[in-house]
C-alpha cells in the first residue's frame, strides 16, 4: 500500500519543484528589464527647442525605449540607413506616446518626422554595439540638425 503512494507524492513533489524554477525565472526576467528609458518628446529644453529629452540612450538587447508625447505633434521615425541591417522601418503616429523594443544590436538613429531640420534627432545605441557607425555617419541631415548629429555622432 505504502508503495503504491510514493509515486504520486514524488509526481507532485516535482510539479512544485518545476514551478518554482518558473518562477524564479520570471522575477529574473523582470529585473533584467530594469534597463528599459523613457525618453520624453519635448517643445524645449533649457535653451533648446523641438528635442527629445535624451538624445543618445544605451540599451542592452531585449529592452525596450518608451518615448512619451509630452508635448503633441511629435514622433519618432527611424532614418533610412541608419539603423542595423535587418530592422524594418518604424515611424510612430504624431501626438502618441510610443514604444520600441530592441532586439537587433547597434546604432539607430532616429528623428521627429516633422522637426528632422530643426535638430530633433535622438541615437539607440544597443548593446554597446557600434558596427554600423559608418553607415550612420553618412545620413544626410538637414538644416539645424547637421552640427547637432555631427557632435552626438562623435559622442557615441
Ligand atoms: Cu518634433
Amino acid at each position: 500500500m505504502n508503495k503504491n503512494l510514493k509515486k504520486p507524492t514524488s509526481f507532485f513533489t516535482n510539479i512544485i519543484k518545476i514551478s518554482l524554477v518558473i518562477l524564479s525565472s520570471t522575477t529574473f526576467s523582470i529585473s533584467a528589464s530594469a534597463a528599459d528609458q523613457t525618453v520624453e518628446m519635448l517643445n524645449k529644453l533649457g535653451k533648446e527647442n523641438m528635442v527629445f529629452s535624451k538624445k543618445v540612450v544605451n540599451v542592452d538587447v531585449g529592452d525596450t525605449v518608451f518615448w512619451k508625447s509630452t508635448k503633441p505633434g511629435h514622433n519618432v521615425e527611424f532614418i533610412k540607413g541608419g539603423v542595423p541591417v535587418g530592422v524594418d522601418k518604424f515611424r510612430s503616429k504624431l501626438s502618441k506616446d510610443t514604444e520600441y523594443k530592441f532586439e537587433i544590436p547597434g546604432i539607430y538613429a532616429y528623428w521627429c518626422t516633422p522637426h528632422k531640420g530643426m535638430g530633433m534627432i535622438g541615437y539607440v545605441v544597443v548593446g554597446g554595439n557600434k558596427s554600423n557607425l559608418d553607415a550612420v555617419k553618412k545620413i544626410k541631415y538637414m538644416g539645424k540638425s547637421k552640427k547637432i548629429a555631427l557632435e552626438l555622432v562623435n559622442s557615441l
